[in-house]
């Protein structure tokens, strides 16, 4: 009898390979995680490393054959897939004077900061955003956009979009298909453009959303075919001279000075998969440890520390990149003797719609406390 169950036992499981099943009880270990499986690492890129790589790409690499000249994160748990976390991409991207990255539009969501340069300028649903260190530019799911740079200098920035969760959705699409009716022909037909005509008056999005609390009630906050903030540049003046005013308070015990870049019409995220924060962490500033479902990364604007993740250490400075994963303890650290400034980019909208979303903090005391908002 139990000679005859080894035997049925193991005919079922040749049946089962060939029938493309798996028989539960073998795998189980393997859907039944204990804890989220973090294939992508806490990882950190050196600015130093990579600036020299994206000079030689600007000298070699021309525009025409990249159209976007991006050196892309892989990160190293991710079998070499051009990806910085399990929902994020992201690029250093540099363009030189005179370059232009011709208009498309795409499924995943985008993003860019400045690093570099004052010439560079975005075209996102025909207003044109010029680009300064510190500023966020969006261009959400389904806005047409364009770059170029008509200053001196090269101007370098940091893409993030969130192409590894579209594509884990099968939903990516991008499209170089632009028309526009053109007013000097008088066929009224559309026609293919390399890049958008300007259409928004100079200064639109902060014209109409740059004051907190005021919005104007006669235009319609819809731009473009999704729900997502309508202000499509942060100006890292303004989030300067918010720093400035807020410095003055205790901030988080977890995350210092934190601030969200927020959709002017909702206050909530600006983006329905991503969100944009930035921190300050004042001089020796040292933050508590803390967990998040979310994962994370991180470009250094201004300073110098390290965050540790889990017993290992990132040491960071100006440019750096690096990553945090979700549901691993980490802790931030200014190592130097001015303000660190941090921007960071969170897949947490994502993680709360869908139900998701957990942090914990651990407090002075040690024990741990859960972190609601
Ligand atoms: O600048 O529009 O790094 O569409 C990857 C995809 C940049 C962009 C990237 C993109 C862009
Ligand atoms: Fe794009």
């Amino acid at each position: 009898m139990a000679r005859t169950a080894r035997q049925a036992r193991a005919a079922l499981k040749t049946d089962a390979k060939a029938l493309n099943l798996v028989e539960f009880w073998e795998q189980r270990a393997d859907v039944e995680l204990r804890a989220p499986r973090n294939q992508a690492m806490a990882h950190r890129w050196r600015w130093s490393d990579i600036e020299p790589r994206l000079r030689v790409a600007a000298r070699t690499v021309p525009i025409e054959e990249c159209e976007r000249r991006a050196l892309v994160f892989a990160n190293p748990g991710l079998d070499g897939k051009p990806y910085i976390t399990n929902t994020l991409f992201a690029a250093y991207s540099l363009y030189n004077p005179g370059e232009q990255a011709p208009v498309h539009r795409h499924t995943p969501s985008a993003s860019r900061f400045v690093l570099e340069g004052d010439g560079g300028f975005t075209v996102v649903e025909g207003e044109k955003l010029r680009m300064a260190r510190g500023d966020l530019i969006l261009t959400p799911a389904g806005t047409w956009h364009d770059h170029g740079n008509d200053g001196r200098e090269p101007v370098i920035w940091v893409d993030v979009l969130d192409v590894p969760l579209v594509e884990s959705l099968n939903a990516t699409r991008f499209e170089f298909d632009y028309a526009e009716s053109d007013p000097g022909t008088n066929s009224g037909q559309p026609v293919r453009k390399p890049v958008q005509t300007v259409r928004a008056p100079a200064g639109h999005s902060t014209n109409l959303y740059g004051a907190a609390g005021i919005l104007p009630r006669f235009v319609s906050h819809r731009r473009g075919p999704n729900r997502h903030s309508p202000m499509f540049v942060y100006r890292w003046e303004a989030t300067r001279q918010a720093f400035d005013r807020l410095r003055q308070y205790d901030g988080s015990p977890y995350d210092g000075v934190l601030i969200e870049y927020v959709d002017p019409t909702t206050g909530g995220a600006v983006m329905p998969t991503m969100a944009f924060r930035c921190q300050l962490l004042r001089a020796g500033e040292r933050t508590r440890a803390q967990r998040k479902t979310a994962s994370s990364l991180y470009c250094v604007l201004e300073g110098e520390g390290c965050t540790e993740v889990e017993g290992k250490r990132l040491d960071w400075q100006r440019n750096d990149v690096f990553t945090v994963p979700g549901w691993l303890w980490h802790e931030h650290r200014n190592a130097g003797s001015g303000d660190a400034f941090l921007y960071s980019v969170t897949d947490e909208p994502t993680l709360r719609k869908l139900g998701l979303f957990r942090a914990e903090g651990r407090r002075a005391d040690g024990t741990v406390e859960p972190l609601i908002d």
